[in-house]
C-alpha cells in the first residue's frame, strides 16, 4: 500500500492515523506541495484534482481523505469499529466526514494553507467559518468523549487533524476547552502517531 502525501498535510494525517489504528503496513511517498509537485503531470495522473492524499492499494487507487477512510474501514476493519454497519450509526459518523470536507476544510484548512503556503483566500470569511465549526464541535463535545458512539470512529479521525492544527491557521483553541480535551484524548490513543504541529505535548 502506498500513501502519497506530505508530512505537513492534515488530510494525509487522517489516513496515516487509520493506517496506524488498523496496523496496515504501507509506504509513504512525499508529494512536495511546497514546490507545486501536486500540480505536475506525474501527480495529476494519480489525482486529476491535484490534491493529496492519494492511496494506492493494489488495483485500487483513491483520492480524498474521507473516501480513503471509508475504503480502508470497509476493507480492513472487520469489526466495523471505525465505520459502523448500523444505518443510523453510519449516517451519524458520515455527518462528521461531511463537516470535515466542507466547513472544516473551508475554514481551518484553507486558513492554515494561507499562512503555510501563501495561498490567497478570503481570510475573514475562512476565520468566521473556522470559529463556527469550533463552536459547534465544542458544544457537541461538552458531554461526550468522542464525536459519536462513545468511542473513536472515522468521525474523529476526519475532523481531528485540521482542528488540532488550528494554531497554524492563527486560530486559538483557548476558548474551546472541550475541543482541547478531545484532542488530548485522541493523542492518548495507543496507535496515535504525531505530525509536526500535532505532537503530544504532555
Ligand atoms: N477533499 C480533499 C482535500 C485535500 C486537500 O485539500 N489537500 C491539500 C493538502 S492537505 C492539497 O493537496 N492542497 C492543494 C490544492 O488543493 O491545490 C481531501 O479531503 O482529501
Amino acid at each position: 500500500m502506498i500513501l502519497h502525501g506530505h508530512p505537513l498535510s492534515g488530510n494525509t494525517h487522517k489516513v496515516r492515523l487509520l493506517l496506524a489504528a488498523l496496523a496496515l503496513k504501507h509506504e509513504e511517498r512525499v508529494v512536495d506541495v511546497t514546490i507545486g509537485a501536486h500540480k505536475k503531470p506525474d501527480f495529476l495522473a494519480l489525482n486529476p484534482r491535484g490534491q493529496i492524499p492519494v492511496l494506492d492499494d493494489g488495483e485500487a487507487r483513491l483520492h480524498d481523505a474521507q473516501a480513503i477512510l471509508v475504503y480502508l474501514a470497509r476493507k480492513y476493519d472487520r469489526a466495523s469499529t471505525w465505520l459502523p454497519n448500523d444505518p443510523h450509526e453510519q449516517g451519524r459518523v458520515t455527518e462528521w466526514l461531511s463537516l470535515a470536507a466542507n466547513e472544516i476544510h473551508n475554514g481551518l484548512h484553507v486558513a492554515r494553507m494561507h499562512f503555510l503556503l501563501g495561498v490567497p483566500i478570503a481570510l475573514d470569511q475562512a476565520t468566521a467559518i473556522a470559529q463556527s465549526s469550533l463552536t459547534l464541535l465544542d458544544a457537541h463535545l461538552a458531554d461526550r468523549p468522542f464525536l459519536e458512539l462513545g468511542r473513536p470512529t472515522l468521525a474523529d479521525l476526519a475532523c481531528f487533524p485540521c482542528v488540532g492544527l488550528a494554531p497554524g491557521a492563527k486560530i486559538s483553541l483557548e476558548g474551546y476547552a472541550n475541543v482541547r480535551r478531545w484532542i488530548t484524548r485522541i493523542q492518548a490513543l495507543p496507535f496515535y502517531v504525531a505530525m509536526p504541529g500535532l505532537e503530544v505535548t504532555r
